[in-house]
């Protein structure tokens, strides 16, 4: 079967497949993201503040804020997050020989906050902004149409006086467009406000991890690839307890080709939520009994596949953040190995692709025109995602380990949908990956 491509944004004809709409889901646009962290209380927000400034491309940082949690219930200053600041500054020349988009440490430096002070909801209320509450509601009242991804990796206070602020200074319109604009992205709930948030304002799209632990690469493997690298490494600390369990806040939200983050169910390298709010999302114990002032609330949470659903691209993820560690001591492009390029008929954003099919057919896939700035040969997998699929059978895929696969549609699928991703890997060292998603909405 011979497909056309007609347009990036997408018009794909054919015999038995064509866009279900021609607006892109997802453009190639960067994520906007505000990380509230705890620094100071667990050295895992060091690691993972290591791993997302090496990163820092991918995204729009427009907030570092150091806040407080249940095991930090004080917070005085940025002395912490200012350190690694510095330490990106040392490493960024390099980074920056490797590939486009990372930041200026005086941007970085202009976004590094304190919020708030004191811990949960016992610090928001009138009197109570803070440098942090303020630039989230900045960042989010900018004209530009990207939700902004708040992380908690520690509490939700900040974000929670933000709200709160909003609620009592501006009209119930204003605060429902406000509110439509963040998403939050909670580690475990580390302080009452997660709570209260979600009970106040139940549209706000508001996923609480609990799988964050299990998909983490081994002491060892920090060792080797990490910790001995420059000025980064040097900051990247030795785990007390887990290893790097705020880290799939900003994974979730990584523009690789996997996933559409505002999307949750979708799965990618944060995990997979489910779309339904359930009452039973429990924060850290430390928290529970001062969460039931805000029973019921509702939330979003992991699917039953907690952090497997991390752990199954972890050769992608790990390799990801040692080929930038190897980025940020090198200023010799050469010396280091760069990402390949996924395109699927003839598409090479990163979007998510949707198609219609119909069930019973065959449909030709292909990642011809994919490539490698280092040249690098590259190895093909298209696979099945069944657990994001609404068709839960079986589906046959042709020629799954080359450029152009063929899917065999189920006689019995229509009505459903289908997720069919492309892995891609080069085989230069460490093997880096790329990604795509076709979702076959079959008739
Ligand atoms: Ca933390
Ligand atoms: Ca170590
Ligand atoms: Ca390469």
């Amino acid at each position: 079967m011979k497909l056309m491509f007609i347009a990036m944004v997408g018009l794909l004809t054919g015999d038995k497949i064509a866009y279900a709409d021609s607006a892109p889901e997802r453009t190639t646009y960067k994520p906007r993201v505000i990380n509230t962290t705890d620094l100071g209380a667990d050295p895992d927000d060091e690691q993972s503040l290591v791993r997302q400034l090496v990163c820092a491309n991918e995204f729009d940082i427009e907030g570092l804020i150091v806040s407080t949690g249940c095991w930090k219930k004080r917070q005085s200053s940025t002395v912490m997050l200012d350190r690694i600041v510095d330490a990106y500054g040392e490493a960024l020349p390099n980074l920056r020989v490797h590939a486009e988009g990372f930041p200026s440490v005086e941007h970085l430096r202009s976004i590094s906050v304190l919020g708030q002070m004191g811990y949960g909801m016992s610090d928001v209320g009138e009197g109570k902004d803070s440098p942090g509450s303020d630039l989230i509601i900045a960042s989010v009242d900018k004209d530009d149409p990207r939700p902004v991804w708040v992380g908690c990796w520690g509490g939700a206070n900040t974000v929670a006086q933000a709200i709160w602020k909003v609620q009592h200074t501006r009209s119930a319109d204003e605060l429902s467009a406000f509110l439509s604009k963040i998403c939050i992205f909670d580690i475990l709930g580390q302080d009452d406000a997660g709570a209260w948030i979600a009970k106040n304002f139940p549209k706000v799209l508001y996923i609480r991890a609990t799988g964050v632990y299990g998909w983490q690469p081994s002491d060892e493997y920090l060792d080797e690839h990490i910790q001995n690298h420059g000025p980064l490494g040097a900051v990247y600390p030795d785990r007390k307890w887990s290893t790097e369990g705020d880290t799939p806040a900003f994974m979730h939200v990584y523009p690789n080709g996997l996933n559409d983050p505002t999307k949750i169910d979708q799965g990618g390298w944060g995990g997979r939520f489910s779309l339904t709010k359930k009452t039973s999302i429990k924060s850290m114990s430390a928290v529970k009994e001062e969460e039931r002032a805000y029973d019921p609330y509702m939330m979003s949470s992991n699917t039953s596949e907690g952090s497997e659903a991390i752990k199954r691209w972890s050769n992608g993820y790990d390799n990801d953040f040692a080929a930038r560690m190897d980025w940020s001591v090198t200023g010799d492009y050469s010396e280091a190995n760069h990402h390949p390029v996924a395109v699927v008929n003839g598409d090479a954003t990163r979007r998510i692709i949707k198609a219609s099919a119909a069930s019973g057919s065959s449909v030709s896939l292909q990642a011809e025109g994919s490539s490698d700035p280092d040249g690098d040969s590259l190895t093909y997998s298209w696979t099945f995602y069944q657990e994001p699929s609404s068709y839960n059978g079986f589906v046959t895929i042709e020629n799954s380990d080359s450029p152009s696969a063929t899917i065999t549609v189920p006689a019995d699928a229509a009505g459903k949908d289908l997720h069919v991703i492309l892995e891609l890997h080069d085989n230069g060292a460490p093997n880096l990956y790329a990604y795509r998603r076709v979702i076959l909405q079959i008739r």
